[in-house]
């Protein structure tokens, strides 16, 4: 059999000190590696000269890790990959910067990482990279002469060409893909816009059974959307710790209804519209006032980039308002908390939830919205509302699918969801937990590893 080396930017492995407020990515992967003998390589999130790889061994998954320098940080990580292509993969040319300094730490972080891992790579590896902090790996590891079989997932959007074609070099960038042999998308949408690059932009064809040609060069493009490990948080909701803290958050509800978001704080989750679609829904609603209240966990990431900066300080005014202006003596119908939480008290959480509201303006998959459905108590689901421009959506197409820039379509989902029937929340939420359940991230590793297998 042969190894998985895993490469992306952070190997976030979680640690018994540090109890998982992880992205997706990490969260997802953790599991995947722990099934096949694998190696994850990454950034170690610390500051310093690059030096040697540092090794460590957790839970059953090996990590091996550098340090980057302040510069590489501010350029690679800060700049090119969270300032200018996180916002234009998320639609927000708006927020993208261009900056050529951005671009020049972007690919001299790649080849760094190239040159430190290529000579612990066994001519038999399957090397799986992930996401778009380390899209020309690929490039550079074939140009140090590796003939391994090379795959990327994308756990992000992929941008309508328009958009793309806005990026200083994009071709150059999407060129740096050619050099694996498979690429996963998160969902559908996302590889059609990538067959539409390719077609446009590239004079590439698109063939059978997800083949893209460019130039000569023949790879494979699949839908494959990440999952969760829905066997353990089904477990996490039924434990001690999440049964706890759902008897406190019933207690501390008193037969109020409870909503809840979970997401970590980014303008792509679309917070600030789900605040104004929740402030419309009790504008209009007045006599459902004191039977509800939203719980909003946000987590802050990426602090040092501005706009993150921005959306938090909007968030604490916005909340602040909603608060000021609905609350009475014995009743706040806003819970704003900046702060992670153990999975299984998350898992506690979701249960109590008589909603899941998931709202991002675009999200790659979002895997918050399955882990709601996989935490339900299956005699008494909640409902979940959530985005159709969530990657999610098209599999969770059973929960009520909303536009999150429309503060009326949010009220009007919370308001019936809310009034759902015990029936209709059975049959919506058991086809959707089928879906979590048998599409987990086991299965998404297979398939994405089973395609790799087969080059
Ligand atoms: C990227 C893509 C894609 C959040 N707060 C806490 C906490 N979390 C966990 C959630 C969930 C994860 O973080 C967030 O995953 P998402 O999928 O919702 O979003 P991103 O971080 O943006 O992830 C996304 C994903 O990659 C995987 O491919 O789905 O589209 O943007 O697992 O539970 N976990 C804990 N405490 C918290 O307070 N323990």
């Amino acid at each position: 059999m042969s190894r998985l080396i895993v490469i992306s930017n952070r190997v976030s492995v979680p640690t018994a000190d540090q109890p998982g407020t992880q992205g997706g990515l990490a969260v997802a992967l953790t599991a995947a590696l722990r099934e096949a003998d694998g190696i994850w390589f990454g950034w170690s999130g610390e500051t310093g000269e690059t030096g040697d790889l540092k090794f460590a061994s957790y839970d059953g998954v090996t990590s091996a890790t550098i340090d980057l320098p302040e510069q590489d940080v501010e350029e690679y990580y800060d700049g090119y990959a969270n300032r200018t292509l996180w916002p234009l993969f998320h639609y927000r040319l708006d927020l993208a910067e261009f900056e050529r300094d951005f671009q020049g730490g972007y690919e001299r972080v790649n080849r760094v990482f190239g040159d430190v891992i290529g000579p612990h790579i066994l001519p038999d590896d399957l090397i799986w990279v992930h996401d778009y902090h380390m899209i020309p790996l690929g490039w550079v590891l074939r140009q140090r002469g590796l003939t391994n079989r090379l795959g990327f997932f994308l756990h992000i959007p992929w941008p309508p060409t328009r958009l793309m074609t806005a990026l200083p070099q994009h071709r150059r960038l999407v060129e740096a893909l050619f050099a694996y042999d498979v690429l996963g998308f998160q969902s559908d949408e996302w590889l059609e816009t990538f067959h539409d690059y390719v077609v446009r932009e590239m004079d590439g064809s698109i063939g059978e059974n997800g083949q893209v040609t460019v130039g000569g060069r023949t790879i494979r493009a699949i839908a494959c959307p990440i999952g969760i490990d829905a066997q353990e948080f089904v477990a996490s909701a039924s434990s001690p710790s999440a049964i706890a803290t759902h008897g406190r958050m019933v207690e501390s509800s008193i037969g109020r209804s409870l909503i809840v978001g979970v997401d970590r704080l980014d303008y792509s989750k679309g917070l600030e519209e789900r605040f104004n679609g929740y402030r419309r829904y009790l504008e209009t609603r007045p006599d459902a006032h004191a039977n509800v209240y939203l719980l909003q966990i946000a987590p802050p990431s990426r602090a040092t980039v501005q706009n993150y900066q921005d959306i938090r300080a909007q968030l604490d005014a916005l909340s602040g308002r909603i608060n000021g202006a609905f609350a009475d003596i014995d009743w706040v119908p806003l819970r704003y908390v900046n702060q992670g939480f153990p999975r299984d008290v998350l898992a506690g959480v979701y249960r109590a939830a008589r909603v899941g509201l998931v709202t991002p303006l675009r999200d790659g998959m979002n895997l918050v919205a399955k882990e709601y459905i996989a935490s339900q108590n299956p005699e008494d689901p909640g409902v979940l509302i959530l985005s159709q421009f969530a990657g999610a959506a098209s599999q969770l197409s059973n929960a009520l699918l909303v536009n999150p820039y429309s503060p009326d379509d949010i009220a009007d989902a919370i308001e019936r969801a809310l009034a759902m029937s015990l029936e209709e929340r059975i049959a919506r939420w058991k086809p959707m937990f089928e879906n979590v359940r048998d599409q987990d991230v086991i299965w998404w590793r297979k398939r994405f590893t089973n395609s790799l297998m087969r080059v």
